[in-house]
Parts: structure tokens; C-alpha cells; sequence
């Protein structure tokens, strides 16, 4: 399987989030990325490429104008106000409040936020730019005729709305991915988002349409973050009504509840029949994760792997969440390995 990485994830590194009312540094670091790509040379899971420049385009397809030029040029106001830390933001437009675009950077930081998990830093536009290509350069390569291809993308993007960041991610990387591929011609695409948390950026991306069908498998919001969305009754709506499906799992499942949930995600997808599907592949389901509660093991992802590849369609895999670094490398390749097995 090619895998597409940039080394440009090294330009985004976070100082702090906020966990349990305490600063702690980062668990989105760059060292993930690192791990990842050195198990896919370790196994020789085959070539590994940097991506190709498509430029914007791709991107406004996904993400509003406006998001991205803010995005784009906000560490340079930030750093002509001579700030020591990251830019973070601290209030939003909740309930009472008013949808409005302030002048003041963090003011404006706020409009296009949903949480403070997202720091901005000197280099997390070129990061996020570069992860963005990552995976457009992976969907091509699949586009092309591959089986399979693996975007190494980091930060991530599965939270990233059309004009909101949160969560670790700016640019949702799958949703620009299947984007891409109907651009080019193909009529549905699946998402198929495995990560730990809940993908609510791209299912609010696609939830009014029925040309993707979205469907995720994560902790229940009830319990976890994102919160806000991600619960079981969320179908869709308009034309996208019957093309939004969610499984939400209690804290502490493990692979015999996961796969249940996995089979039924399989039966939707294979109903939709997709001509190409994307799996938004967090690794954050495993037992040793520090921030999650699922209980998978390293041999459950060759499963994860030779179940997605039994449905038989071209699959872009994208890379999202998963924080127990020295394992993060094994359990990522273990999906794929367990593909190409299949
Ligand atoms: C709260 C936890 C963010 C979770 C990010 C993640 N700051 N998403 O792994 O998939
Ligand atoms: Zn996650």
C-alpha cells in the first residue's frame, strides 16, 4: 500500500491543552506522526511518497472562504501583538450570544472555534496545508486504480467543520479527500470514521447531502467529547435524510461491542453501495490510550482491517486520532496489514 507523508506535520506542535483543570502539554504531538511512519517502513507496508501541491481549491470545496483566510493569516497578527503562547481561543457564540464577526483576532478565533483544543502555532497552517495534500494526494493515487492508499495526515480533521476548528483539527483531511473524488467523477462516496471520538465536523459537512454517507463508531457523547453530537438519532436531514449513521458505545467497550457496531456500519455501507470509501482511521479505540476508554488490542486492528477490506471497495485510509505513542505506529499498520491480507 503507498503511503503519502509530509514532514511538514513537524511544524505544528502545541504547547498546552487544558485536561482536568490542569495545562498539560499536548497529547497531539509530532512524535505520532513519527511512530506511524516508521512502522510502515518497519513492516515494508510499500512505497512512501510526499504529496503533490493542488493548491486551495480543493480545500474551499470543503471549508469557507473566509475560515481559511482567517486561519491562514492568523498566527501573523498574533505575532505582531508579541504573545508568548500559542493563540487559543476562550469564548464562543453559545446560547444568548450573537453570531457575529468581531474585530479582535481572539474575538474572530472564537467565531471560527467550537473548543480550545486547537492551538494555533507559527507553523500549524503549513502543517495543516500540507496534511490536506496529504490526503489528496492519497485519494488521487486511489482515484487512479490504486486498491488502497494511506494519507499519514497530521494534525488531524475530523472535527474541523466547514468554518469551525476544534479538537485537535483545522482541515478536515477525509471530507476534502471525498470531495475530491466525486470532483473527479465518482457518484457516492462512504466515510467510514473509526476513530475514538465522534467525526462531528464531517458529518455536519455532508449531513444535508446524499452524495456521502457518513457513519462513525465512537464513545458516546453522552460521555465524551465532542458532546454536542454523535448521538444515535442523528440520520440526516433534507436530501441527506437516511445517509447519517452513528454508534455510539459505551466507556469501556471493547472489540466483541466494537465489531458489532463495525458489522452494522458494514451493512449500511453496503447498502449505499459506494463506488469508493474513506475510513477516518483514529487508533484512539485502543486500551492503553490516554485519553479514551475503549479497550481494543493491537491483533483487534488486523481484524478492523480484513472486515473493511471484505467490503470490497477502493479505500482511502486517512490518519485521525490515537495517543499512545509507542503503539500508535503498531495499530494504524495493523488496519492496513490486515486490509492487504484480506
Ligand atoms: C478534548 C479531546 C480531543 C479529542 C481529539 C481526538 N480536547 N479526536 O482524538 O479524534
Ligand atoms: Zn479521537
Amino acid at each position: 500500500m503507498l503511503t503519502i507523508y509530509s514532514d511538514d506535520h513537524h511544524l505544528h506542535h502545541g504547547r498546552c491543552e487544558l485536561i482536568d483543570g490542569q495545562l498539560m502539554p499536548c497529547f497531539e504531538m509530532p512524535s505520532r506522526a513519527d511512530h506511524i511512519l516508521q512502522r510502515v517502513q518497519a513492516r515494508h507496508l510499500g512505497p512512501v511518497e510526499t504529496p503533490r501541491d493542488a493548491g486551495l481549491e480543493p480545500l474551499k470545496r470543503i471549508h469557507s472562504e473566509a475560515y481559511l483566510t482567517f486561519f491562514q493569516g492568523a498566527w501573523q497578527r498574533w505575532a505582531e501583538l508579541n504573545h508568548e503562547g500559542d493563540l487559543l481561543p476562550f469564548t464562543w457564540p453559545a446560547r444568548t450570544l450573537r453570531e457575529v464577526i468581531p474585530a479582535n483576532l481572539l474575538g474572530q478565533l472564537g467565531y471560527y472555534s467550537f473548543d480550545a483544543g486547537a492551538p494555533i502555532t507559527a507553523g500549524t497552517w503549513q502543517a495543516a496545508y500540507s496534511a490536506a495534500q496529504v490526503a489528496l494526494t492519497a485519494q488521487a493515487a486511489v482515484e487512479n486504480g490504486a486498491r488502497s492508499a494511506f494519507a499519514l495526515c497530521r494534525p488531524p480533521g475530523h472535527h474541523a467543520a466547514s468554518d469551525l476548528m476544534g479538537g485537535y483539527c483545522y482541515l478536515n483531511n477525509a471530507a476534502i479527500a471525498a470531495q475530491a473524488f466525486l470532483d473527479q467523477g465518482r457518484q457516492k462516496v462512504a466515510i467510514l470514521d473509526v476513530d475514538y471520538h465522534h467525526g462531528n465536523g464531517t458529518q455536519s459537512i455532508f449531513y444535508s447531502r446524499n452524495d456521502v454517507l457518513f457513519t462513525s463508531i465512537h464513545g458516546h457523547p453522552e460521555a465524551e467529547f465532542p458532546f454536542f453530537l454523535g448521538y444515535a438519532d442523528e440520520h440526516g436531514e433534507g436530501p441527506g435524510e437516511g445517509f447519517n449513521f452513528n454508534y455510539p458505545l459505551a466507556a469501556g467497550s471493547d472489540w466483541d461491542h466494537w465489531s458489532a457496531a463495525l458489522e452494522q456500519a458494514c451493512k449500511q455501507i453496503e447498502a449505499y453501495a459506494p463506488d469508493v470509501l474513506v475510513i477516518s482511521l483514529g487508533v484512539d479505540t485502543f486500551k492503553d490510550d490516554p485519553i479514551s476508554t475503549f479497550k481494543l488490542d493491537s491483533p483487534d486492528y488486523l481484524r478492523m482491517g480484513e472486515r473493511i477490506a471484505r467490503l470490497g471497495l477502493p479505500t482511502l485510509f486517512v490518519m485521525e486520532g490515537g495517543y499512545a505513542v509507542e503503539e500508535i505506529g503498531i495499530n494504524a499498520v495493523n488496519v492496513l496489514e490486515g486490509f492487504e491480507s484480506a
